[in-house]
């Protein structure tokens, strides 16, 4: 600072503002804020950010799309619990990126992507790939439907703010992707070294107060047919403890939504299991006829609701719904709430298991011989297909084969389709955040990509895909990219050579599946994945009877190379006990 009173020898030594390259000072605050891995896709936008990055200690991981870029910073930061970060050049690169940040944001996954741009000062004469037909330089709307903000840097000096901002906001509150749009010349301009001064502030999470947490302890414990609810919301907060001790203290049955499996280990005598399309036909009952549930974390969304029917899943009113959330726009959007609370949900749940410890355990009679009852029952169901010789293989089977060989502490990766569904509802999971799966979005090509993230994240871990042939034909170059970063995912293709699930519906409906099953001149297309594999320079096994999987999966296992198995398997479809509101859309003509 210069004034009146400044000599001139204290301006002599005064220190000059010196500048730096911008991406460097930028990946220098990266490491800062403790990114270790981008996952992303280079193009001519973004390779004056990628020489700072390769200079830097971050990690790159380069993929051959940029869907699967999303995906693996999407299975990262679930297994990691930190932000997912995504680098992407403009227009099809966005583009592409889009499925994968899209289905992030459904799944309340925290992500910052960053885009490199055309030049500042071309914005609108249309240089090499701007989007500009609407407006000027608008590329970055493409993500504003599935972003909490989306950033487009007009200012370099607004650099070091928008990349706070952009951390700052997809971790609090609920988390979500963030998108920050750099057009190149930014990456190249200069900015003073300690431009990137400001990080992100701590935030403390929300609790609930002791009135409200008496208030739930007293309904739960007054209620006669009490269940609680858990979302993927407990599982992101990391809360099972707590949901555990919530539970015993008050013996109140838990159902779970398809991204809340895990919030309690499977054979915990209070799991009644997932609700919904594809659930089990105990929770839904319990859940059906309850007369208060307590919802935790969760968007009581339409699959796990059976479309919102009262006949099968949920009947509220007359239920009784507390629900609490971090998001207050869930709060009362699908039903009646007699009381919302917009909380952290590991705060809340902690301070209702100490609520509820002061309280006498409520006496709730044959509980949990129903519970165990009502699980055997429908497990019993496939009983024989767990140990079916057939071939192709039945899904139980694979499944069977699959817990047997993974060890509990294994990521199991799904994608959408037989794999999702039916680890939802017949695979048991012992330790939480092992089941990672897309939920809101639900895309096929999520689960082969994800796992690469997973491993990363926890590279002692096993973390298996298990993907139908649709899925992992979707991107298969997934396995280049574990080549290249040395990530040994293990990819099970459950190969029915077709879209199964969409077959089998087309099927029930209109009795072919045309459109849905893979064909070539007539005849099923048959596709030698375990040879693609080899292709790439991974592992390669075509699985040729069902004894073999099991010691397949184990050798996977033991070489830790990324290694794909081929399963041929029967199109058989999951069991259904909810309901799903399409399938009184169907209409069969002439
Ligand atoms: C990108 C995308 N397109 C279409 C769908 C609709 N869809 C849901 S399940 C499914 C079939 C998946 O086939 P596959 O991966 O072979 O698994 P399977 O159903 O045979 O178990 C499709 C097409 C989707 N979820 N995502």
């Amino acid at each position: 600072m210069t004034t009146a009173t400044t000599s001139a020898a204290q301006r002599v030594v005064a220190p000059q503002t010196t500048t730096r390259i911008a991406s460097y000072l930028l990946t220098d605050y990266l490491e800062r804020l403790g990114v270790e891995v981008i996952f992303g896709l280079c193009g001519h936008t973004v390779i004056g950010f990628l020489d700072a990055l390769g200079k830097s200690k971050i990690r790159f991981v380069s993929t051959r799309h940029e869907q699967i870029a999303a995906h693996a910073a999407d299975g990262y930061a679930r297994a990691s619990g930190k932000v997912g970060v995504v680098l992407t050049h403009l227009g099809p690169g966005l583009t592409n990126a889009a499925t994968g940040v899209a289905n992030a944001a459904l799944d309340s996954i925290p992500m910052v992507v960053i885009c490199g741009d055309i030049p500042s000062y071309f914005y609108g004469r249309h240089p090499h790939q701007e989007i500009n037909l609407h407006q000027d330089a608008d590329q970055f709307q493409i993500f504003r439907p599935f972003c909490k903000r989306v950033y487009r840097i007009d200012n370099i000096e607004d650099m070091p703010r928008i990349v706070e901002r952009a951390f700052h906001l997809a971790q609090s509150g609920r988390p979500g992707p963030v998108l920050v749009d750099v057009p190149m010349d930014f990456f190249s301009a200069e900015l003073p070294v300690d431009a990137f001064n400001k990080t992100p502030p701590e935030i403390a999470r929300q609790g609930i107060d002791p009135a409200t947490a008496a208030r739930i302890v007293d309904a739960l414990a007054a209620a006669k047919r009490p269940v609680i609810y858990a979302g993927g919301g407990v599982l992101s907060a990391r809360a099972t403890l707590e949901l555990a001790a919530l539970a015993e203290a008050l013996e109140v049955p838990v159902a779970h939504t398809l991204m809340g499996k895990g919030c309690l280990p499977d054979g915990h005598p209070l799991l009644m299991g997932q609700s919904g399309f594809w659930g089990l036909p105990l929770a839904n009952e319990k859940c059906r006829t309850a007369d208060v549930i307590l919802a935790v974390g969760t968007r009581l969304a339409e699959a796990n609701s059976s479309s919102w029917d009262p006949r099968f899943t949920f009947s509220i009113p007359p239920t009784r719904l507390i629900h609490i959330d971090i998001d207050p726009a869930e709060l009362g959007r699908n039903y009646q709430t007699e009381l919302g609370v917009v909380a952290d949900a590991k705060l809340a749940l902690a301070a209702l298991a100490d609520a509820a410890k002061e309280r006498r355990r409520p006496e709730r009679g044959r509980l949990r011989e129903e519970i165990a009852a009502g699980r055997r029952e429908f497990t019993s169901n496939w009983a024989g297909q767990r140990t079916s010789d057939q071939y192709p293989l039945r899904p139980e089977r694979i499944l069977n084969e699959l817990r047997k060989a993974a060890p509990d502490d294994a990521f199991i990766v799904t994608d959408v389709g037989w794999n999702k569904n039916g680890v939802a509802q017949q695979f048991p999971i012992t330790i939480p955040g092992t089941f990672v799966t897309p939920s809101g979005l639900a895309t096929m090509g999520f689960g082969p990509a994800a796992a690469l993230g997973v491993k990363l994240a926890e590279p002692k871990r096993v973390a298996i895909a298990l993907v139908g042939d649709g899925g992992f034909s979707a991107n298969p170059s997934v396995i280049a990219t574990a080549m290249e970063a040395d990530l040994p995912v293990i990819w099970v293709v459950m190969d029915n050579t077709a879209f199964g699930t969409i077959a089998g519906l087309e099927e029930m409906h209109y009795g072919w599946s045309f459109g849905c099953t893979f064909e070539c001149k007539g005849k099923p297309y048959l596709v030698d994945y375990a040879a693609m594999a080899r292709s790439f320079g991974a592992d390669g096994v075509a699985v040729a009877s069902a004894e073999q999987l099991g010691p397949a999966l184990r050798d996977a296992i033991r070489s830790n190379r990324p290694t794909l198995i081929q399963v041929p398997m029967e199109n058989a479809p999951t069991p259904t006990p909810g309901h799903w509101d399409i399938n009184d859309i169907y209409r069969r003509g002439d």
